[in-house]
């Protein structure tokens, strides 16, 4: 209640601030409605039907001349309101999701009337039915929806709105993004996720063009990426997926539906640590068996607060389009930095991406000739972009990503890294500092850099202020490591209301960037010392309050975790009768990954619902090896951990290849990170296991207790180590792995098994089965 307090003394005059908002506001708004009608629609139209080839264009040298910014690509009602459809068909409200301005002590009845659509509700805190499909009560028409219905995808009155027809305690994904305030009911958020093989620049793209993104929702099927044609995965026809933007303490429901033929698949919440849910973690046989095409899964959980993301945990439809940003939204009161920012919009999420050309399957095991390694061609924000095809040297012109601000505010961004590569992802916005408050959904205390540097599955929230002349500014995102070779990068637009939508400045491009300022997460991984052009992950303060038990000197396990690749000589690999796995890396090894001299292997069910029929000798660790388990050893790695024990991993990278540093997550937990570095010790060319258990003797491993951030992604700088700690207060089967996609599927990844089998909550009733048949063959 302290900080609500203090924010309400200082909003003292707040009748007068009031007034100036909602001026501001309406300002905005006649600004976007100009927009809106000097915006040429019926060009758009006709361009929106030039069929695909059309999205690349001739003009070669000079991108800043060519027409990226043909104004019909830009939907005129971007950025600055809430702009997901609602169900409703009404006329869409304009609404800020605001943080302080607007939401704290909200006791006026104008603020409350801008808050999402309030003027709706019923007195269940849902839309009465009536209101949220209109069309369907004007006919009086209700379809009761039949789940047994073999066209129900093709039955639109059916599909994926069905369930919220049906059962009115729902909330449809408009109505639960919303500012959230103290004291307010909690909502059960529901979503539909059908996913299916689709096709960038389809036909329907004759029919619309997506004119926002970030949406919870999106009515145009229509998908353009970076404006080459490729077959693609989806949920709901939308790259990224469905964003899932709810409150603290609203259950979040959501049915997978897949029709991906020949394909089953999981979705993983990444983020979210599925406290008495962990059955609905998402990781194939570890936690459920994969939803077989034609069925539908249903996950049902509460989420921690945070930026965090969703995407598949099966194979490598993650590369191929199956992610999704997942916001959970906080009372301001509730967040240590909510004074920081004035906009906390659901249009603000920048969830950026690596794109291929074509099937990630094309890249695994991988090629030796052409198109060798997995790096990939061209990245995405929010799936947006351009690409200069290396071979014609023209470009796309599909639509860039476009963030709208207002002079003199101050605005989160929420920054995910859904990247499936090794290649970290360098993130700067030209002419503004950004304010790191946030990192894997926790808190920190705020740090000003000007580039953001991040792995795969991080995220980093930020404050962006208004500040500078109004105009257009480019955001630029590099990938880094490996993605140098093909210099793989694209380009982002941070937009004034009112102002151009075309930056002044020539594009940045690889090779002549943005100035990069300060970096948050520097490549070199000096993190021992202050310093004034770099800020260190480890050097984050955490604005949360941390368990005692986590910083004091001894934890209770302590587990070393030294990982590499194995490198296969091709006559073993390729013995007769032997099918053993391999990833061809850039290099033309042909790899798989160990840890701790383990290759993970999937258990044939899952064990969360199927343990006891899982044959122990199937399970492994490094104290425990199969007898005669090769240097290629594959087994069911698990290590034990006793409930609420306080633990200590030390990873250390083995890998030591230069400009490759592995990004580790553990579901279920965000944990402490105390220390990152490397071998203080410069005689010692490589780290590896045996030298880090000697500096850990000797005293020298770099830890620090002084308010360490909490993260659950964290990466291992090459040749280096990272010391992380949590307390095994949530029981259960926890994946740990590396965040890297091929790295996933060649058995970088572990177990923690936190607990008991009786200390985890039993599965729901009727949980899907699956495992191995062999019967006996009978003979006669
Ligand atoms: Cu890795």
């Amino acid at each position: 209640m302290m900080p609500f307090k203090w924010k309400y003394s200082r909003n003292f005059q707040f009748p007068f601030s009031l007034l100036l908002l909602l001026l501001t506001i309406i300002v905005d708004l006649l600004a976007i409605e100009a927009v809106r009608i000097a915006g040429p629609q019926a060009p758009q139209r006709l361009k929106d039907q030039t069929p695909a080839s059309s999205f690349w264009q001739s003009h070669l040298a000079s991108p800043s001349t060519s027409a990226p910014f043909d104004a019909p690509f830009f939907s005129a009602t971007h950025g600055i309101v809430q702009t997901h459809p609602s169900l409703s068909g009404s006329i869409p409200r304009p609404v800020p999701l605001t943080s302080n301005s607007l939401g704290s002590g909200s006791s006026s009845p104008n603020k409350a009337a801008l808050t999402a659509g309030s003027g709706y509700l019923n007195s269940r805190g849902s839309l009465p039915s009536s209101a949220r499909y209109p069309s369907l009560a004007a006919s009086n028409t209700v379809v009761s929806p039949n789940p047994r219905s073999p066209f129900r995808h093709l039955d639109f009155s059916t599909s994926a709105t069905a369930e919220l027809r049906r059962n009115p305690a729902l909330s449809a994904p408009d109505e639960c993004a919303r500012a959230c305030r103290e004291g307010e009911p909690p909502r059960i958020c529901y979503y539909h996720f059908t996913l299916e093989y689709y096709t960038v620049l389809g036909a329907a793209c004759q029919v619309c063009t997506p004119n926002a993104t970030n949406t919870v929702w999106s009515h145009c099927q229509c998908v353009l990426a970076d404006g080459v044609e490729r077959g693609i995965l989806t949920a709901n026809r939308m790259i990224p997926g469905p964003s899932i933007q709810v409150c603290e303490n609203d259950k979040v429901v959501i049915d997978v539906e897949n029709h991906m033929e020949g394909m089953e698949v999981t979705i993983h919440w990444h983020g979210i640590w599925q406290r008495g849910s962990q059955y609905y973690d998402g990781v194939p046989f570890v936690t459920q068996c994969p939803i077989q095409q034609g069925n539908t899964f249903r996950y049902q959980w509460t989420g921690n607060a945070g930026t965090h993301f969703w995407h598949a945990h099966t194979g490598l439809q993650k590369l191929d389009g199956l992610y999704g940003s997942i916001v959970v939204r906080q009372p301001p009161s509730r967040d240590p930095n909510s004074h920081l920012y004035d906009f906390d919009l659901t249009t603000h999420i920048m969830l950026i991406s690596d794109w291929l050309h074509e099937d990630a399957a094309e890249r695994y095991p991988g090629r030796l000739a052409v198109n060798t390694g997995q790096d990939p061609e061209s990245l995405l924000i929010n799936g947006k972009g351009q690409v200069r095809d290396p071979n014609t040297g023209f470009m796309t012109n599909t639509p860039l990503e476009i963030f709208t601000i207002t002079p003199g505010r101050r605005y989160r961004f929420r920054m995910i890294n859904a990247f499936a590569s090794v290649c970290p992802a360098q993130v700067t916005i030209e002419g503004h500092n950004l304010m790191v408050i946030a990192t894997d959904g926790e808190p920190v205390h705020p740090v000003e850099v000007n580039t953001i540097i991040s792995f795969s599955g991080e995220r980093y929230d930020f404050v962006i202020t208004a500040d500078q002349p109004v105009g257009a500014y480019w955001i630029q995102l590099r990938g880094l490591g490996e993605c140098g070779i093909r210099r793989a990068q694209q380009l982002g637009v941070l937009r004034y209301a009112r102002g151009p939508y075309q930056p002044a400045s020539q594009p940045p491009t690889y090779d002549v960037g943005l100035p990069q300022g300060v970096v948050m997460n520097p490549l070199d991984a000096q993190c021992n010392r202050q310093r004034n052009d770099a800020i260190c992950v480890s050097q984050l303060k955490s604005a949360q309050e941390i368990d005692r038990g986590i910083l004091s000197e001894k934890p209770d396990v302590k587990i070393f975790l030294p990982f590499r690749f194995y490198v296969y000589r091709p006559e073993e690999l390729f013995q007769p009768n032997t099918y053993n796995r391999f990833l061809v890396a850039p290099t033309g090894d042909h790899v798989i990954s160990l840890i701790d001299e383990i290759s993970y292997l999937s258990a044939p069910a899952p064990l969360t619902s199927q343990y006891n029929e899982i044959n122990p000798e199937q399970f492994c660790n490094g104290d425990n090896r199969p007898a005669d388990c090769g240097p290629n050893c594959m087994c069911t790695h698990k290590i034990d951990i006793p409930l609420n024990a306080v633990v200590e991993v030390v990873l250390v990278d083995e890998v030591q290849q230069p400009n490759l540093s592995h990004p580790f997550h553990l579901h279920g937990y965000g944990f402490s990170v105390v220390g990152i570095g490397r071998s203080p010790d410069m005689t010692v060319k490589k780290i590896n296991l045996k030298h880090a258990l000697d500096l850990d003797r000797r005293g020298l491993l770099n830890r620090q207790y002084n308010l360490p951030p909490t993260k659950d992604t964290i990466a291992v700088p090459n040749n280096g180590y990272v010391v992380l700690r949590f307390r095994a207060d949530n029981p259960g089967f926890w994946l740990f792995h590396c965040h890297f996609l091929f790295h996933i599927v060649i058995g970088m990844n572990l177990i923690l098994q936190v607990g008991t089998n009786a200390d985890m909550p039993p599965v729901p009733p009727g949980f899907p089965t699956c495992g191995d048949h062999t019967p006996p063959i009978p003979i006669n």
